[in-house]
């Protein structure tokens, strides 16, 4: 039941925000072009969505968002002639907000949402939802008036990559907290999540072919905690809510390295045919497949096969890091066999950089994790034409303390504050591979000592958001004084939402 007075008393015709309530120049990423005015639209139980043809998903999406706070009806309609209306356009847009840009007019009578796509509407609504009171993000209802600061903004991204890449190997995590993860993370724009779904811990992913990978292999996590995996219609179904928040999944199986859970449940991928006995602890580097077997290749090929199938997505991961236990010969024999199989199932490479080493077609997109400064092999694929997902530890690693006092994470490549975080350019990290070579940025966190997601929360916010500003905002409209303003009004809407993040000191939180 609408009570009219959760519409609250009218306010003046044009009105400033309310102190601590955020302007369209407040949005985290900030945008391209941002005008504040001094209008308020007023949300009230008459408004309605207004949804242009093919704006249908996108219009319930965000009435879905609007409704458990505000308890008004919202009713997604085609045409709203004088009717206080939020409206999603397709294909009326400027032409420069391309494929997942936006323009966002807000004015005292009317919120007019456009874009060329439908993903383009989404990334609109992630900044139309920042201009309500954080209040808006609470699941139950709650009395007060909702006011959208006015202005205009016309928006798109730097990077078509924006990701946050998610350990389920070290330690499991289930649907549910996985498409927990995705909602928190759309919020920002970004648009692809990697699932690093094996690896010496555990094995996470169904395969059909090779069933005692999951049903055995994935009993076990690090620290000897339970561990878990999905089936493959679970699996299709966590790529089928990340689709309806415009996000693709990239699932990674590790190789060569990385493979102790395989090889304890499948004695024929062990060079001497014993299964070696299960491990969980966190040393890295010492298993590898067997190189000069055809099992082995009978085995990665039935992988990519599978997972090829239950993945819409253009990308496979394949690996390649830390592969300290296969020679130099042997990584690159492998995947000299390896790449052509992921074409052959119809998808595109990527992996971590070190497979940068071995023979790829340019449609190959190696992600960097190292510390930045030269690198022959990664510079070398970058000349011949390959894009790289920038993921430097030091600054993008979510894995790393924010403080020596952090109890989470760990500190091989330092301790990682929100300044850290976000103040680093993906395309000057590495000679050689400039703007050009950047494919956009991603921020992995890897789980060994990460187990609830209370533990994802904490390593995650603040710093994911400012990750997900360098791969969406241009260079020069970010800086760190005018972030640690931004991200901290952004603080009510975690605290709404049930997010557990860290009070950096570096930022007044109020
Ligand atoms: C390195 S960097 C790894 C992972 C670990 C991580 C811990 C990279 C591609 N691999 O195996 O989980 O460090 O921070």
């Amino acid at each position: 039941v609408l009570g009219l007075a959760a519409v609250g008393a009218p306010g003046p015709a044009t009105a400033s925000p309310a102190a601590g309530e955020r302007q369209v120049t407040d949005l985290v990423p900030v945008p391209v072009h941002a005008v504040a005015k001094a209008d308020t639209f007023r949300l009230t139980p008459l408004t309605v969505i207004r949804a242009g043809r093919g704006a249908g998903d996108v219009a319930a999406y965000l009435r879905g968002l609007l409704r458990p706070a505000t308890g008004f009806p919202l009713p997604v309609v085609p045409a709203s002639p004088g009717l206080s209306a939020i409206s999603l356009d397709l294909g009326h847009a400027d032409p420069r907000v391309g494929d997942e840009g936006y323009q966002l007019d807000v004015t005292k009578n009317d919120v007019r949402l456009r874009a060329n796509t439908a993903a383009g509407l989404f990334e609109g609504v992630q900044s139309l939802r920042q201009l309500l009171p954080s209040a808006i993000e609470a699941k139950t209802v709650q009395h007060r008036t909702w006011t959208i600061s006015g202005g205009s903004v016309l928006d798109y991204p730097r990077f078509a990559h924006r990701g946050a890449m998610l350990d389920v190997a070290r330690h499991f995590f289930t649907p549910a907290q996985v498409k927990k993860y995705i909602d928190q993370i759309v919020q920002y724009k970004v648009n692809t999540l990697h699932l690093h779904l094996s690896d010496d811990q555990g094995w996470r992913i169904e395969i059909k072919s090779w069933p005692r990978l999951a049903t055995e292999g994935g009993k076990t996590a690090a620290y000897g905690d339970p561990g878990g995996y999905y089936t493959q219609e679970q699996y299709r179904d966590i790529v089928a809510y990340a689709a309806s928040r415009h996000l693709t999944v990239v699932p990674e199986i590790d190789m060569p390295g990385h493979t102790n859970a395989a090889q304890s449940v499948y004695a024929e991928l062990n060079c001497d045919g014993e299964a070696v006995p299960p491990r969980t602890d966190i040393e890295v580097g010492y298993s590898s497949l067997c190189i000069n077997s055809p099992t082995t290749y009978r085995f990665v090929e039935d992988v990519i096969r599978e997972l090829a199938a239950i993945t819409p997505g253009k990308y496979l991961g394949i690996g390649g890091d830390e592969a300290h236990s296969t020679s130099a010969a042997d990584y690159k024999t492998f995947y000299e066999k390896v790449s052509p199989m992921v074409a052959k199932y119809g998808k595109l490479i990527t992996g971590w950089h070190e497979i940068a080493k071995t023979p790829l077609p340019t449609s190959a997109v190696p992600q960097y994790w190292d510390q930045g400064g030269p690198n022959a092999d990664v510079a070398a694929a970058a000349a011949r034409g390959n894009k790289f997902v920038m993921s430097p530890a030091n600054h993008a690693y979510l894995d790393m303390k924010y403080t020596e006092s952090t109890k989470l994470g760990q500190d091989w490549a330092g301790l990682v504050e929100v300044r850290d975080a976000y103040e680093w350019d993906p395309a000057t990290l590495v000679p050689g591979v400039g703007e050009k070579s950047v494919a956009g940025v991603e921020a992995p966190l890897w789980t060994e000592t990460i187990r609830t997601s209370d533990d994802i929360e904490y390593m995650a916010f603040p710093r994911l958001p400012g990750i997900a500003e360098i791969g969406w905002s241009p260079k020069s409209a970010r800086a760190w004084d005018g972030y640690r303003q931004r991200i901290a009004k952004q603080a009510p809407r975690w605290e709404a939402q049930g997010i557990d993040f860290y009070r950096s000191p570096q930022v007044d939180w109020r």
